[in-house]
């Protein structure tokens, strides 16, 4: 008796510790399970995504949301606006140069292949403004801008004739969209710097204006972008006798390139496919304040030209 008695309080309190010792047990696996899940979410946005700066656009089934050169959008879900083409690997994807030096003002080429986690080459591309490859190539003073269109050997090495008219160090930019197995598209803006030894002479940016000459034609822009946002730039484009008749370059009426002085990160561009009241319409995601220098390409009489004008954005 006296140890049921003595084994009364024991039993009476057996009950609560072991429900403490399961409420542990419990809220540990609870414990374990939201941890494991939130490092196999990030994990996966990582897989996916490489990184929070581009999440978005990658989460974007193909054909689901506009498409944005350069990573991530920033209009409607609230995403980071941070620009793209300023790391040599991201999103589970590497840009990988077979050589990176040119002579200057001498007639060279570019080769480079895009490997993946396991270093193979990748060779399955999606075609985005009619291409699979997009190579955008500046002098680092925001010089000297090419846009590029390398094409892929089997084995997946990617080549252009390349030409780099000055001495100094280049920005190479290639904006892409890999197709996996299971067919997700990964959208894609990795960077590299090229190089042309010699004496180095770096210009100023010129001074900001929304009106620019080139090749006969004057270019003129209206929009305010705005640090941090997404906002619409329309693009007219008149030569000698009024509007000029514009055509059709990679899928729109115009291609935009924004580069931020700097760093040279490589801004979100959306165009429009059509023309909007005779002009050349697109969504530019401007990160910050700062300098950005932007290249419009258009084209006319078969012949591509770029107008290039210097944004402030306070
Ligand atoms: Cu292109």
């Amino acid at each position: 008796m006296p140890e049921e008695v003595s084994a009364g309080p024991e039993v009476s309190a057996g009950p609560d510790r072991s429900t403490l010792r399961l409420a542990l047990v419990v809220g540990g696996l609870v414990l374990a399970v939201l941890l494991g899940f939130g490092l196999g979410r990030s994990n996966t946005d990582g897989a996916a995504t490489g990184g929070p700066s581009s999440a978005a656009e990658h989460s974007d089934p193909p054909g689901t949301g506009p498409h944005n050169h350069g990573t991530a959008t920033g209009t409607d879900q609230g995403t980071p606006t941070e620009p793209g083409g300023l790391a040599v690997s991201s999103a589970g994807f590497t840009l990988a140069p077979l050589g990176t030096e040119f002579a200057a003002g001498r007639p060279g080429q570019l080769r480079f292949q895009v490997r993946d986690v396991q270093r193979r080459p990748v060779t399955r591309f999606a075609i985005v403004h009619d291409k699979p490859m997009h190579l955008i190539v500046v002098r680092r003073d925001l010089t000297g801008y090419q846009h590029l269109h390398p094409t892929m050997a089997a084995d997946g090495t990617w080549s252009v004739p390349l030409t780099l008219a000055q001495p100094g160090v280049w920005r190479a930019y290639a904006d892409f969209t890999v197709v996996a197995d299971n067919g997700a598209q990964t959208a894609v803006t990795l960077g590299t710097d090229l190089v042309a030894p010699g004496g180095y002479q770096p210009r100023p940016l010129p001074d900001p204006a929304t009106s620019t000459t080139v090749d006969g034609f004057t270019v003129a822009y209206q929009g305010t972008p705005q640090a941090g946002a997404t906002v619409p730039l329309t693009f007219r484009v008149d030569g000698a006798g009024g509007a000029a008749p514009l055509e059709r370059y990679l899928g729109a009426y115009g291609h935009l390139v924004a580069l931020r002085e700097g760093d040279l990160g490589y801004l979100h561009v959306h165009p429009e496919p059509e023309l909007v009241d005779g002009r050349v319409k697109f969504w530019l995601t401007t990160p910050g304040p700062g300098r950005y220098r932007l290249y419009l390409d258009f084209q006319v009489g078969a012949d591509v030209h770029t107008a290039e004008f210097t944004l402030v954005v306070p």
